[in-house]
């Protein structure tokens, strides 16, 4: 039998994966850059940047570790510019008879690889805690599941943070430990800065070249694009942030993009790092006294928890979850998503964090972006294109359910068991934006009403039949229908009135969109 070639796709860039680890040694790996994958959503450059300069550094580790390498650059003559194709044109170049490819993190590159037939092998991907098919296990026969059921189950599978066969610190959850929001007096640490190197520098010019028109800036790109890089990351976290983790997960500070959060995300997905060693480092940090469990506990409950839930129900619920619209949601994206130019404070903050950074941490993409757009009814293919582009962390894999799912709940809840919908009350507990708006955040009604609350009541009245008996969204409908008929009618003129005033993208109706959707 002939040589395999092995594809390494931008995001699985670690030797450990058993494509790699069984590769015969006359194998020929494969790294491809390609324009398709750069713009098939509008990738933030930083983004691109990083992907490109990571597969560039991971091939030189490949070649020192004595791989036999083939690197297709993007600006390549003979480069087809997509990722199956460029590999089958290696696979005939090399006389290879067999290409072998970890499982993609995206339905859309799976289902092309699976129509091309038995050259193809795939192979498990397996950074992960549990395995697909142990998800489906899990899952199988459950009428009620959440993951918190799923999370705890995973302690006691992988002993993280269990004491004799009970969680550490008497409690699975310290939630109610973690909602601190920000105070004047916080310092937060500053992000280790990584040295520019002519890898990277070319790999900017060759993204400004291409993919320059995207939204987002270059300037200040400052990610890890090696495995040393990204071990400093967390080495970092771990000293000067995981201590506060916990307590200030849920605030959001007008100035401070990152708080005490990890920023590990990108490394993580990309495989610089992975999850196990990231678990075991926070696990290990408590163990020495360097953190409390409401920390250790509430950052390993994002990875062992969340990231592997989400995960799981992606590739137990696609292809049908990507056309999943309970709600009926049919606005496009609000335009001012791709500039920032809005009044709103926190909206503003949020949206020029995201272009400067390619970052926003998690309760700014759930409360303010993501609440915005639930309220407003953006249809979910309109948001979840948007933030598999502008995040340099997003692979469809854990953007779909975090951004249909958790957010949009257009699942019809199940991810989650109730929209995470607010008014500007809850913006203005956890930040400290709403001081700096020109919005005032305690009127509903008033010329300078903050935009969210009338929004949030708006909300509630038009998806009434759906939510209303939701067990935890009764009190809630309570308050709504104590108010005087001319009170709730002048709330929903408001909101009307400002949904009047934004412009939004064209309205999602049927037909593919970029990233194969059809809604
Ligand atoms: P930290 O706050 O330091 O958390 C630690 C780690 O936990 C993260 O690095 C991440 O790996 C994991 N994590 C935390 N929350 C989640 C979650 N809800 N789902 C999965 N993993 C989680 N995360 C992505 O990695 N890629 C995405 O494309 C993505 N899209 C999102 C879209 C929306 C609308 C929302 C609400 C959340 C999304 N998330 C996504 C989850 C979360 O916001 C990011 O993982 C987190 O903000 C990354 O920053 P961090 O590394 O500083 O995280
Ligand atoms: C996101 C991305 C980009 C921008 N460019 C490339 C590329 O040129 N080559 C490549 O192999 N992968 C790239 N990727 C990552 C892929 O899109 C990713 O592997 C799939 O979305 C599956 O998660
Ligand atoms: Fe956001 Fe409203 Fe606060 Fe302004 S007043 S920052 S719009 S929550």
């Amino acid at each position: 039998m002939s040589r395999p070639l092995i594809l390494i796709l931008g995001d699985q860039l670690t030797d450990s994966l058993d494509v790699l680890t069984q590769a015969p040694d006359d194998a020929v790996v494969a790294l491809c850059e390609v324009k398709t994958e750069g713009d098939y959503v509008p990738h933030h450059p930083q983004k691109i940047a990083l992907i490109l300069s990571a597969m560039r550094h991971f091939a030189d580790t490949l070649r020192d570790k004595g791989y036999r390498v083939h690197y297709s650059r993007l600006d390549d003559d003979d480069n087809r510019q997509d990722l199956i194709d460029e590999a089958e044109r290696l696979a005939d170049a090399y006389e290879c008879d067999e290409i072998r490819v970890t499982h993609p993190g995206e339905w859309r590159l799976l289902e092309r690889i699976q129509s091309r037939g038995t050259r193809w092998r795939l192979y498990e991907d397996t950074r992960f805690y549990c395995t697909l098919s142990d998800f489906g296990e899990w899952l199988e026969g459950r009428r009620r599941f959440r993951m918190e059921d799923f999370y705890r189950q995973m302690r006691k599978r992988t002993g993280l943070l269990m004491r004799d066969g009970e969680p550490a610190g008497g409690q699975w959850n310290f939630d109610k430990e973690n909602r601190a929001p920000v105070s004047g007096d916080l310092d937060f640490p500053a992000s280790p800065q990584h040295r520019m190197d002519d890898t990277t520098r070319e790999v900017e010019a060759l993204v400004s070249e291409h993919f320059g028109h995207h939204f987002g800036t270059l300037e200040g790109f400052n990610w890890a694009v090696t495995r040393r890089q990204a071990l400093a990351d967390l080495r970092h976290f771990i000293d000067h942030a995981l201590a506060h983790f916990g307590t200030y997960q849920d605030a959001i500070s007008d100035d401070d993009p990152l708080l005490f959060h990890s920023r590990l995300s990108a490394s993580m997905n990309l495989g610089l790092l992975g999850a196990r060693e990231v678990c075991e480092a926070v696990e290990k940090a408590w163990q020495d006294g360097k953190a409390p469990i409401n920390a250790a506990e509430g950052f390993i409950r994002q990875i062992l928890g969340w990231r592997e839930y989400v995960r799981g129900i992606y590739w137990q619920r696609m292809p049908d979850y990507k056309r999943e619209n309970r709600l009926d949601a049919r606005r496009g994206l609000p335009d001012f998503y791709w500039n920032a130019d809005t009044e709103l404070r926190c909206l503003r903050r949020a949206l020029e964090m995201t272009r400067d950074n390619a970052y926003a941490h998690h309760i700014q993409r759930l409360m303010v972006t993501g609440n915005f757009a639930l309220l407003c009814g953006v249809a979910p293919a309109a948001l979840c294109d948007w933030y598999l582009a502008v995040y340099a962390d997003a692979y469809e894999w854990v953007e779909l359910p975090n951004t249909l799912g958790m957010t949009l709940y257009a699942d019809g809840g199940y991810l989650g068991s109730k929209p995470y919908c607010a008014s500007g009350k809850y913006i203005d507990r956890m930040s400290d934006h709403c001081r700096e708006c020109r919005y005032d955040v305690k009127q509903v009604t008033g010329d300078n009403a903050c935009p969210f609350n009338s929004l949030y009541w708006h909300f509630l009245e038009t998806h009434r039949k759906r939510l209303e008996n939701n067990q935890r969204m009764r009190l809630i409908y309570g308050s709504w229908d104590r108010m005087a008929d001319d009170r709730r009618e002048a709330i929903i003129a408001k909101a009307d009135a400002f949904l009047e005033t934004i412009t939004f993208e064209a309205p999602y109706g049927k037909g593919d969109h970029a990233s194969g959707y059809q809604n």
